[in-house]
């Protein structure tokens, strides 16, 4: 089959809204099962779904889970206890299986079930350069950030919105990406955050797919990223991450489109210009630098009023910036 057939920015509408999905009939059987939810309600009726069904919790889990060599005790399990009272979903909390199996992770699949492709990938050990315009560059391993006495490790229940109208509520374990800035001592000429995703094709099949503009990339403005709620994750629900939801570490950013979040960073640096990003070389008409949710304005291919949960298919109109505004309104003066 053509990938590029499959890339979301050549995606008419229909296969952005579940509703139409089924009449795709290019799409494989399973996935239009999982983009349907018809396997769960064939599960509530009792059907047998083997063989065509969806996966186990086990596959997906083993397909995704993380042996690590650092035992960071002190912080996994995550508990309830630990999640940050400001932060509040407003909805139910997504069930942790919905988001391991339907996810964006371009470096290992264009389809959303990266999950089943990670087994090479290598997130342990794994080390994070933070660089650029500051007085105090570092490079950490994950011991270094879980032992880092500069970082206040939390759980913050996010909303999630991806710009293809998907969302999620998930509980994520991290730190404020700002105290991790602020360690590295920014200099007066530091403008802007850039991130880099790891760049490895032996361990991520998609990468093979040399015409996309790897390494991922993404950024910030130094305002954004030192705003409070820019979030570093090492964990979802109380675990390390899964391998597709971007083990070891990765940008949580809620009040943006998903594609800002970039998972499985390698590098952060503090730069004078706006940093190229991975979506906005491929389409800047369709994926701008700043990508605030905004319900206003429309993909160019469809509209932004209304986003679905994953796993309930519960419909909700969208709301600027995910309803973040009292944090992050006073970034973008009118
Ligand atoms: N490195 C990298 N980061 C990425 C992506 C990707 O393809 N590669 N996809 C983005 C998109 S489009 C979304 S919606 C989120 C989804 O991740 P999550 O479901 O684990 O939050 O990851 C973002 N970060
Ligand atoms: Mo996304």
């Amino acid at each position: 089959m053509n990938f590029f057939a499959r890339r979301p920015w050549d995606l008419p509408q229909r296969q952005h809204t579940p509703e139409a999905v089924y009449a795709d009939r290019k799409l494989h059987r399973r996935e239009f099962l999982e983009t349907t939810g018809i396997s769960g309600l064939a599960a509530g009726l009792g059907l047998s779904l083997a063989g065509c069904g969806r996966a186990s919790k086990e596959e997906v889990q083993s397909a995704g889970g993380v042996q690590t060599v650092s035992k960071p005790d002190k912080i996994y399990p995550a508990q309830r206890e630990n999640r940050n009272p400001k932060f509040e979903y407003g909805r139910t909390e997504s069930v942790e299986q919905d988001t391991a199996e339907f996810t964006n992770f371009y470096e290992f699949a264009a389809s959303k079930s990266s999950w089943r492709y990670v087994g090479k990938f290598q997130p342990d050990p794994w080390k994070v350069e933070i660089t650029g315009l500051c007085s105090k560059p570092m490079t950490l391993d994950m011991d270094d950030f879980y032992q880092h006495p500069g970082l206040k490790w939390e759980s913050r229940d996010y909303r999630h919105r991806c710009v293809e109208t998907w969302a999620m509520c998930v509980p994520w374990t991290g730190f404020a990406l700002r105290d991790l800035i602020r360690a590295v001592e920014p200099t007066a000429s530091a403008k802007y955050v850039k991130f880099v995703t790891f760049d490895k094709p032996h361990e991520a099949p998609h990468m093979e797919a040399r015409t996309f503009p790897w390494p991922y990339t993404e950024g910030l403005t130094l305002a954004e990223a030192t705003n409070e709620l820019a979030f570093v994750a090492t964990g979802l629900y109380g675990h390390p991450l899964p391998k597709q939801n971007g083990a070891p570490i990765r940008i949580v950013l809620p009040w943006k489109y998903g594609f800002k979040s970039i998972k499985s960073i390698v590098r952060i640096e503090l730069t004078d210009t706006a940093p190229p990003t991975f979506w906005n070389t491929i389409n800047s008409a369709e994926y701008d630098f700043e990508a605030n949710v905004n319900p206003e304005v429309p993909h160019p291919r469809w509209s932004q009023r209304t986003e679905w949960m994953l796993g309930s298919r519960e419909v909700f109109n969208t709301v600027r910036y995910n309803g973040y505004g009292d944090w992050v309104g006073k970034l973008y003066p009118a």
